[in-house]
């Protein structure tokens, strides 16, 4: 059994490029990642990506313009939490991408995305995102450098995001 914490994660993409944050301080410092943080009490996990996204790029993205294409699970040995992460991808968005306290964020072409200086995961799921199939997947870590065992699978239908607490 393990206590569930709910994270969002959110890329902005085009058709050639998908925006990175350096994430500055904190879980994940040093790598680049998507934007997103924990979802507060009382907020629903759309709400927290936009708000996470607001707060750690100044973009604006509206809930129509939000798409929930992916959710992981990290658990890490000898850790009762479970990181629930639900992704998004969004290409519709307002402002532009500026460093903040916490990410300092770059466009990557699709050809140039930095896994070496990602987690570990990152390079097994995105695959999945740039070709558009939703997925699902579990990753077991020890320590944060290795991934112990994992299962990755397609989801046929978004319904399946909305199972379980999702709105
Ligand atoms: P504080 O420090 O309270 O501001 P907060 O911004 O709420 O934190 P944070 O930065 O700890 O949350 O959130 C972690 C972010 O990292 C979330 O967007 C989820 C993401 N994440 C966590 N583990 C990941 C992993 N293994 N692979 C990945 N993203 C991960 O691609």
């Amino acid at each position: 059994m393990y206590f569930r914490k709910l994270y969002t994660l959110v890329f902005l993409r085009n058709d050639t490029h998908i925006l990175l944050g350096l994430k500055k301080r904190g879980f994940g410092v040093d790598k680049w990642n998507g934007f997103g943080g924990k979802v507060e009490i009382n907020e629903t996990i759309i709400d927290a990506a936009i708000r996470e996204l607001k707060e750690e790029s100044c973009v604006v993205v509206k809930k129509c313009n939000l798409k929930n294409i992916g959710h992981l699970e990290f658990t890490f040995e000898g850790d009762p939490t479970m990181m629930d992460v639900r992704v998004y991808s969004a290409s519709i968005f307002e402002g532009a991408p500026t460093e903040t306290d916490e990410m300092s964020p770059k466009w990557f072409a699709y050809t140039e995305i930095p896994f070496q200086d990602m987690w570990p995961d990152d390079i097994i799921w995105f695959p999945f995102m740039l070709k558009g199939k939703l997925f699902y997947g579990k990753f077991h870590y020890k320590g944060y450098d290795t991934i112990l065992n994992y299962d990755l699978q397609e989801i046929e239908s978004r319904e399946r995001f909305y199972d379980d607490k999702n709105k």
